[in-house]
């Protein structure tokens, strides 16, 4: 049997998705109010495939508790937040789980942990905790570092589809978890050792936070001197070796906006370009408040309470609003004290999480005059035509109206 510790956006789906392939698992997470939702039928938020996965896997037979279990097996997929001063990971949550486990486990378990750890976690903080136990790594209990790679917004297609590595000091008992995820996962499975395997996580997330903030700085650039980054950047891409991302109203999520300063914290004196390319991304949530007041004086529109942010999540088509460009706008007017005055909408977002957080699109579009577009959910996509009339600008490029104002 697996215990899988953490069910969270990761936890909750590698779970379901090994039980609906044969594999006995056990969902643990601390949090009753969660599990107690699993245990009435419900997923806990929303994704493509994820109903329809869940069902498979109850009908499979997972089990939800808050209870760890006993057994040889235990894959951890618990948050790894940084520290917000010093930049490292906090790695808190990973070295609970794995003293819970210690508690309990037989001689001969595997630890597989699933949460991103910047290099060198799981030497400085896992093998410490497994070793104050009594145990012997290698002999009593075996280390596996399992990093995920699936994108929320295809999660399932991902999972299912992703290549994966697998990082562990002893081959066989890596080929053996490879085994394990080999019964859904249809990519290549890479078994190397786990310094490696942390690396390549963190390095795969800094590379795309790189090649964002190289597009968000050619976007500051272009606006400074009225040239359209979008056209360039689409035909810069039409060379075969050149793959620019788009810029946009900043990074958020839990991963891109997070795991590269964890190289930024561990190697201060060697992760320049990271750590410009941060603080580049960081800087757009502002960029973009200075592009509304722009835009707000050459309109002469003076009343920020007919101001409307569309979009509260940290990208399209996810209910997922942690560390969003929209929260950190807001973030920021508060410190100029003029956080609640704007208008916001999204409709991923049902529960009243910000002040003046409007229910519904067209009451939404009533009550303003300038939107500022921060997040390109399909809904909006589709009722474009909504925007007639309106002063907008646009952060994602998903508007074609005419006089639409841009990054
Ligand atoms: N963004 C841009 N411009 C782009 C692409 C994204 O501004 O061209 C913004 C998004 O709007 C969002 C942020 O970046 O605010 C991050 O979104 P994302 O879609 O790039 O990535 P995540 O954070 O949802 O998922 C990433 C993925 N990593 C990579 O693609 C290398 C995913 O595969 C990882 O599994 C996930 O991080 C994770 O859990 O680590």
């Amino acid at each position: 049997m697996i215990n899988v510790i953490g069910l969270g956006y990761i936890g909750l789906p590698t779970a379901l998705m090994m039980a609906s392939h044969g594999v006995e698992v056990v969902g643990t997470d601390y949090n009753k109010e969660l599990v107690a939702t699993l245990n009435a039928g419900h997923t806990t938020f929303k994704e493509d495939g994820l109903d329809e996965l869940f069902a498979d896997a109850v009908k499979a037979g997972i089990k939800f508790t808050t209870e760890y279990q006993v057994t040889d097996t235990y894959i951890v997929s618990v948050p790894t937040p940084y520290d917000k001063f010093s930049k490292k990971v906090d790695a808190c949550y990973v070295v609970a789980a794995v003293n819970t486990i210690m508690d309990i486990c037989p001689k001969g378990t595997t630890v597989v942990v699933e949460s991103t750890v910047s290099p060198g976690t799981i030497d400085k903080y896992i093998r410490p905790v497994i070793e104050e136990n009594g145990f012997v790594i290698g002999k009593d209990i075996n280390l596996v570092h399992a990093p995920e790679r699936i994108i929320p917004g295809n999660m399932v297609y991902e999972l299912l589809h992703n290549n994966r590595t697998i990082g562990a000091d002893d081959k066989a008992i890596g080929e053996k978890i490879k085994e394990l995820y080999a019964s859904f996962c249809q990519g290549e499975i890479v078994v190397t050792d786990i310094r490696t395997a942390e690396m390549t996580k963190v390095v795969e997330n800094t590379f795309r936070a790189v090649n964002i903030a190289f597009a968000n700085e050619l976007a500051k650039i272009c606006r400074h001197d009225n040239m359209d980054v979008y056209e360039i950047i689409k035909i810069c891409n039409m060379h075969p070796r050149v793959n620019i991302l788009q810029p946009g109203p900043g990074v958020g999520g839990h991963c891109i906006s997070v795991d590269p300063w964890f190289l930024v914290g561990d190697y201060p004196s060697l992760a320049k370009v990271i750590d410009e390319s941060m603080k580049t991304n960081d800087g757009m949530p502002d960029f973009v408040l200075n592009r509304i007041y722009e835009i707000m004086k050459e309109k002469e529109l003076t009343d920020l309470s007919r101001v409307g942010l569309y979009g509260l999540t940290y990208k399209e088509n996810v209910d997922d609003m942690r560390e969003s460009p929209t929260l950190q706008m807001l973030e920021s007017m508060e410190r100029h004290l003029c956080g609640n005055f704007v208008k916001v909408y999204d409709p991923f977002i049902e529960k009243d999480e910000v002040p003046n957080q409007m229910h519904d699109l067209d009451a939404f579009l009533d009550a303003v005059d300038l939107v500022v577009l921060l997040v390109g959910h399909d809904e909006i996509k589709q009722n474009m035509d909504k925007l007639n009339g309106k002063v907008i600008l646009d952060t994602r490029h998903i508007c074609n109206i005419d006089g639409t104002y841009r990054l």
